[in-house]
C-alpha cells in the first residue's frame, strides 16, 4: 500500500487509514491508495465490509487544493467516489474532526456513516469559486432534500453532527476512537446483515422553484457565480438521472475551474494563511500575554476590550472620569449581549466576562501587571505622547505598549518613552470586536518578539494580522485615500458619486465609497482633508463639493444626511451633492463627460493597484499578498477578485499600467506609475512571482 494509505484487516472488515497529515487531503496518492485498497479488500476473499478512516485530526478536509490549476491526474476524485459507492462490500466511513467537500463526498459514497459528536461536516467548494465536483451536489440532495443540500452547499456552512444526523447525512454519532468506532459499527452492520445502500440509488429530491431559488442566491452573491451554479447542479439532481447528473456537475465543475473568481478565492484562501507567516519571526518566541490594557472606552476601545475578552483575556480599560467609565462599561455590556445574541458565548461566559475578567478604571495605576496596553484615544500627536508617557512611567518592565493610530507616526510616539523598542502599532478597524483585520504596524526600533507578540495576540483575537510599515495611513488607509481620490476625481470629471457607488457595488463591494463615507461619517475625512491641507503639493487637486456638505451639518448616517438622505428606512440620493458638484464643475471650467460603470471600475482599481504597488515597493506591505488581505478583511474588497493585486494579475498587469499611463495624459500628477508595476511589466513577472519568492 501506499504511505499515505494504510490498510490492514479486522476479521471480515478491511481498514482503508488515509495518513495525510495535517488534514487528510485527497492527493493524487491518497486517490491512487484508496483505489487500491479497494481492488485489495475486494479480493480478499474474506473480507466482507471496508472502513474508511481518516488518521490525525480529521477524516478528510477534501480534494488537494494545492493540485488545482495543474493537469489533473487520474484516477480522479468522481471515478473514486463511484468506485466506492459500486463495491460490493459494505463500506462505512468513520468521520471526525472535518469532512470537507471532496472528504464528505467520499463519506457520501460510502454506504453507512457514523461520526463523532464533535465532527463537522460541509461543501465550503464555493468559497474556493467552486462548486463539489465529485458528486457531492447528486448525493447530498438524495439525503436531505434539495432545500438543505441548497443551503449547505450554497452557504459553505460546517454542518455539526447533530443537526447532520437529523438531516440524515449521518447515519449514526458515537464518541469514541474513530476506527474502533467504526470497526464495531461495520460489524454491526454486517452481523444484522445490512445491505449496501448506495446513495445514487436513493430517489430524487423533490423540485423546489429553481429560477427563484438561483434568482435569490445571485443576488446574495454579489457577482459571485459558483453559488448560483451550485443551484443548478441541485437542479440537476432533481431532474435528471444519476449518471447525466453527475455528468452535469463535473462539467460545471471543470468549467468554473478555469474562471478568474476560482483563482482569486484559492489566492484568498492560501494568502489569509501565509499572511502571519514571517520569515524574521519564524524562530521568535512572543511574550505571553493575559492581561491587556486598553486606553479609552470609546466605539474602538471597547470593541478592542470585547474581542480581547471574548478571546478569553483579562482586560484593565482606563477611561478618563467615572461618566466616561461607565459608557465603556456599557458599551462593551452591549458588545457582549450581541455576542451572546448570537450564540458565540454561553450566559456563564458572558456573566465572567463582565463579572470577573473586566475591570474598568479611571487611574492608570491599574495598568501596572498588564501584559500589553493598546491606546485607543483621540487621534491627536499631543494626547497620543501625553497617554504613552503614563503607560512609560506605570507599566511593567516588558510590557508591549501598543497605539491603534489610524495614521500617525508611530516612530514619534515610540520615541516619546523610555522604551521605544517595546513600542508598536496594532490597528483594529471598526467594530473592533466584529472586523477580522488587524494591521501589525512596525516602527523602526521594534524588536522581533514584540512583533511576534502582535501576531500572537491577533491570531488568539481570531484577526487576520498583517504587518505594515510605518507611513501615513498605513497599507489600508493609504490605499483608501487613493481611491477614494480617484472617485473624487471622476466626479468632477462628469460621474455621479450614486453612478460609482452603482458601478462598484456592481463589481462586488459590499458598499460603494460613498455610502461608506457616510457610514464612516463625512466629518472624518473633512478633518483629515484640513489635517493635510498645509502640506499638500499645489498641484494636487481635491475637491470641494465634499467640505460644503459638512459645512452644511451634513455628516452623512449620523445626521441623516450626506451623499444619500437616510429618512424612514428609505435611502436616496441627496440632491443638494449634485448641485454642489454642478457648481464646483462649472467654476473649474469642466466640461463633464460620461463614464461607463466599467470605466468607472478600471479607473478606481488603478488607482488601488498603483498605491499597492508604491507599497510593496517601499517595503511598507513586504509582499502583494499582505495588501490583498488588508483589501479583503478591512475594506470590503470582494474576495473572489481575491484582492487588488491578485486582481491586478489576472487582467496582467500590463494593461492596468497602460490604463495609468493613459489617465497620466489628463493628471500626471495623481496617475504617476509605481515604479515597482513599471518594473513588473518590463521583466514579464506578475505581483504573484513576487509572493512566490517571498515564499521561499
Ligand atoms: C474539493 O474538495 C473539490 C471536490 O468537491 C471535487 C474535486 C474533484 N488541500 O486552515 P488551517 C492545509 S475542494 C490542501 O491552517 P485549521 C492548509 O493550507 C476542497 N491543503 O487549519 C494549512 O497548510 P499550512 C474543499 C489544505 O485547523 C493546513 O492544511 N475543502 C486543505 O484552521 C492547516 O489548515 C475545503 O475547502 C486542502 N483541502 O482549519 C477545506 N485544507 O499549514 C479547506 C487545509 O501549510 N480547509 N489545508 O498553512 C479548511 O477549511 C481548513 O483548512 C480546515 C482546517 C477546516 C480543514
Amino acid at each position: 500500500m501506499t504511505d499515505v494509505v494504510a490498510y490492514e484487516t479486522h476479521g471480515a472488515v478491511a481498514v482503508l487509514r488515509l495518513q495525510n497529515p495535517p488534514v487528510n487531503a485527497l492527493s493524487h496518492a491518497v486517490r491512487q491508495g484508496v483505489m487500491a485498497g479497494m481492488d485489495r479488500a475486494e479480493a480478499d476473499p474474506d473480507v466482507r465490509a471496508v472502513l474508511i478512516v481518516g488518521a490525525g485530526r480529521a477524516f478528510i478536509a477534501g480534494a488537494d487544493i494545492k493540485e488545482f490549476g495543474k493537469a489533473p491526474l487520474e484516477p480522479h476524485l468522481p471515478d473514486v467516489c463511484n468506485r466506492i459507492e459500486a463495491s460490493p462490500l459494505l463500506v462505512v466511513a468513520s468521520m471526525h474532526g472535518v469532512s470537507l467537500g471532496g472528504g464528505l463526498e467520499v463519506a457520501l459514497s460510502a454506504h453507512y456513516r457514523v461520526a463523532q459528536p464533535e465532527a463537522r461536516v460541509g461543501l465550503p467548494e464555493v468559497h474556493l469559486g467552486l462548486i463539489p465536483g465529485a458528486g457531492g451536489t447528486q448525493r447530498l440532495p438524495r439525503l436531505t432534500g434539495a432545500g438543505p443540500a441548497i443551503d449547505i452547499i450554497t452557504s459553505g456552512r460546517h454542518v455539526g453532527a447533530p443537526e447532520a444526523g437529523q438531516l440524515h447525512i449521518i447515519d449514526r454519532i458515537e464518541a469514541g476512537d474513530p476506527q474502533t468506532v467504526g470497526l464495531a459499527y461495520a460489524q454491526a452492520l454486517l452481523d444484522s446483515g445490512a445491505a449496501r445502500r448506495p446513495v445514487s440509488e436513493m430517489a430524487a429530491p423533490a423540485p423546489v422553484d429553481w429560477d427563484a431559488t438561483y434568482a435569490k442566491v445571485l443576488r446574495k452573491g454579489r457577482g459571485q457565480i459558483s453559488p448560483a451554479q451550485a443551484v443548478r447542479a441541485v437542479q440537476a439532481s432533481a431532474e435528471l438521472p444519476f449518471a447525466q447528473g453527475l455528468a452535469e456537475e463535473r462539467r460545471m465543475f471543470r468549467d468554473l475551474m478555469q474562471t478568474d473568481q476560482r483563482q482569486g478565492m484559492i489566492h484568498a484562501f492560501f494568502s489569509e494563511r501565509a499572511v502571519s507567516n514571517l520569515p524574521e519571526l519564524k524562530d521568535v518566541a512572543p511574550r505571553s500575554v493575559e492581561a491587556i490594557g486598553v486606553i479609552g472606552g470609546g466605539t474602538m476601545g471597547a470593541g478592542i476590550a470585547t474581542s480581547a475578552l471574548l478571546a478569553g483575556l483579562h482586560v484593565v480599560l482606563v477611561e478618563r472620569g467615572q461618566t466616561a467609565a461607565d459608557a465603556a462599561r456599557a458599551r462593551i455590556a452591549d458588545n457582549l449581549e450581541g455576542a451572546l445574541a448570537r450564540g458565540k458565548i454561553t450566559q456563564e461566559q458572558h456573566d465572567g466576562m463582565l463579572r470577573q475578567a473586566l475591570v474598568v478604571a479611571t487611574d492608570y495605576a491599574a495598568l501596572s501587571d498588564v501584559d500589553v496596553v493598546i491606546e485607543a484615544v483621540f487621534e491627536d500627536m499631543a494626547v497620543k505622547e501625553a497617554v504613552f508617557a503614563e503607560l512609560d512611567a506605570v507599566c511593567k518592565p516588558g510590557a508591549v505598549l501598543a497605539t491603534n493610530t489610524s495614521y500617525l507616526d508611530i516612530n514619534e510616539i515610540a520615541a516619546k518613552t523610555s522604551r521605544p523598542a517595546d513600542v508598536i502599532g496594532l490597528h483594529f478597524f471598526s467594530p473592533a470586536h466584529v472586523m477580522k483585520l488587524l494591521e501589525v504596524v512596525v516602527p523602526d526600533q521594534a524588536t522581533p518578539q514584540v512583533v511576534a507578540t502582535g501576531f500572537a495576540l491577533g491570531k488568539r483575537m481570531g484577526k487576520v494580522a498583517v504587518r505594515s510599515g510605518v507611513c501615513d495611513g498605513f497599507i489600508g488607509n493609504r490605499i483608501m485615500r487613493a481611491y477614494r481620490t480617484a472617485a473624487d476625481h471622476m466626479v468632477l470629471e462628469g460621474a455621479t458619486p450614486f453612478e460609482i457607488d452603482d458601478a462598484l457595488t456592481a463589481f462586488g463591494f459590499a458598499m460603494g465609497p460613498f455610502a461608506v463615507s457616510d457610514l464612516a461619517g463625512l466629518d472624518i475625512a473633512w478633518a483629515m482633508r484640513k489635517r493635510l491641507a498645509s502640506t499638500r503639493d499645489p498641484a494636487e487637486r481635491v475637491g470641494r463639493y465634499p467640505d460644503a456638505l459638512c459645512e452644511a451639518g451634513h455628516f452623512g448616517r449620523k445626521t441623516g444626511r450626506g451623499f444619500y438622505v437616510y429618512e424612514n428606512g428609505a435611502v436616496v440620493p441627496n440632491p443638494e451633492v449634485m448641485e454642489r458638484v454642478t457648481a464646483e464643475r462649472t467654476e473649474r471650467g469642466i466640461t463633464p463627460r460620461s463614464f461607463s460603470p466599467e470605466d468607472i471600475q478600471r479607473r478606481y482599481m488603478a488607482a488601488m493597484v498603483n498605491e499597492a504597488a508604491k507599497i510593496v515597493g517601499e517595503g511598507i506591505a513586504r509582499r502583494p499578498l499582505d495588501v490583498d488581505m488588508v483589501l479583503l478583511f478591512g475594506y470590503g474588497f470582494p474576495r473572489y477578485h481575491g484582492g487588488p493585486l491578485k486582481w491586478a494579475d489576472l487582467q496582467g498587469v500590463g494593461s492596468v499600467l497602460a490604463d495609468i499611463e493613459t489617465y497620466a495624459q489628463e493628471d500626471d500628477f495623481f496617475w504617476r506609475p509605481a515604479p515597482l508595476l513599471k518594473q513588473l511589466v518590463a521583466d514579464g513577472r506578475s505581483f504573484d512571482d513576487l509572493n512566490k519568492a517571498a515564499q521561499t
